[in-house]
């Protein structure tokens, strides 16, 4: 199985996040790629390849030109304007509203959340964007099955709006650029808001996520059971909120129906969106999925019989990403 993946990712490091106990050691690290590249390397079966450069146009199939033109530039402007280095870190955000001029004043305009943009986020998160982008063309070639391997993750990042570690839906690239109906299934433990968002009105990509439900648990306001898709979209978006401590059984009943739901659509490609956070022990999570139940779910995706990009969303446990990994993606190859 190919795995694509570039070391630029190494590039997004910001050393901390605001979280209800002030800034802590930031979660989202670059040894989770790291540790998850050793794993595989380590086992048999997996071709680590690099990602092609693509035309930066393909972004705005999914994205705002004012929130990449934001994205790209920011980071500079914030510097030469006398604030701190450490990253744009949002305090005030739109509900509406219009869009400040400057660069700096549009933090609060294009995020959800107190995510920060820093020196590098850019070039990693564009990269990331390639990588997923490379997968989609793999399987546009033929291959059965390609993992992305990428960081920052992306399944928060709507339209144009960043949070939750995320800047560009990697994921949503990649099933905007396959060709035909595709099946957006999503694992990790958080709503994938921005997928949601992005494919919404959409009736071309079936939206599925299994999350911790939404009323207990970030990103708090989307991923209800009642959201199920607008307009031309109506009927492909399924939301499957699930309570704490959610464990293999009632994961894996749940799990076939939303398999039940794409097999219904008839697909011709499938994206997992995979996030390790639903694993129990995640630090973020609060799920009691064991790798044994992880590795059930690869086998039951990847009984769809869809060629299928599997794409990394979150996952912060740095001592079962490399099992979580190997588990996940054993019935692919
Ligand atoms: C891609 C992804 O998984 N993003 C998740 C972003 C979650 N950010 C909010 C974290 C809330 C932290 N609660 C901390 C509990 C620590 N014990
Ligand atoms: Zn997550």
């Amino acid at each position: 199985m190919k795995v694509i993946y570039s070391e630029a990712h190494q590039r997004h490091a910001p050393l901390q996040e605001f979280t209800r106990e002030g800034f802590v050691p930031y979660f989202e690290s670059p040894q989770r790629a790291e540790v998850i590249l050793q794993a595989l390397r380590e086992a048999p079966g997996f071709a680590i390849v690099a990602p092609e450069p693509h035309p930066t146009e393909l972004l705005q199939v999914v994205h705002d030109p004012g929130y990449l033109h934001f994205l790209e530039h920011v980071y500079p402007a914030w510097v030469r304007a006398g604030e701190p280095p450490s990253g744009v870190v949002p305090v005030t955000f739109a509900q509406g509203g219009r869009c400040p001029a400057q660069l700096v004043n549009q933090a609060g305009y294009y995020s959800f959340d107190t995510t920060p943009i820093v020196g590098g986020t850019w070039e990693a998160a564009l990269e990331a964007a390639r990588c997923a982008l490379t997968g989609a063309e793999l399987l546009l070639r033929g291959e059965r099955s390609a993992y992305v391997l990428c960081r920052p993750p992306g399944h928060h990042a709507a339209r144009a709006l960043c949070g939750g570690y995320c800047y560009l839906n990697n994921a949503a690239l990649a099933a905007a650029h396959l060709e035909g109906r595709v099946a957006l299934l999503d694992i990790d433990y958080h709503h994938g808001n921005g997928t949601h968002e992005i494919f919404y009105t959409s009736d071309q990509v079936l939206f599925l996520s299994l999350h911790a439900d939404p009323d207990r648990e970030y990103p708090f306001f989307w991923g209800h059971a009642g959201e199920r898709g607008a307009g031309k979209g109506a009927g492909h978006t399924h939301n499957f909120p699930l309570p704490a401590g959610t464990g293999d059984r009632h994961y894996l009943e749940t799990l076939d129906q939303a398999l039940g739901f794409i097999r219904d659509f008839g697909p011709d490609f499938l994206v997992l969106s995979a996030g390790f956070d639903l694993l129990e022990g995640d630090p973020l999570g609060g799920f009691a999925v064991s790798l044994e139940g992880l590795k059930k779910i690869g086998e039951r995706v990847a009984g769809l019989g869809l060629p299928a990009l599997v794409v990394q969303e979150g996952g912060y446990n740095l001592n079962n990403l490399g099992p979580a990994a190997l588990a996940l993606l054993a019935p692919f190859c």
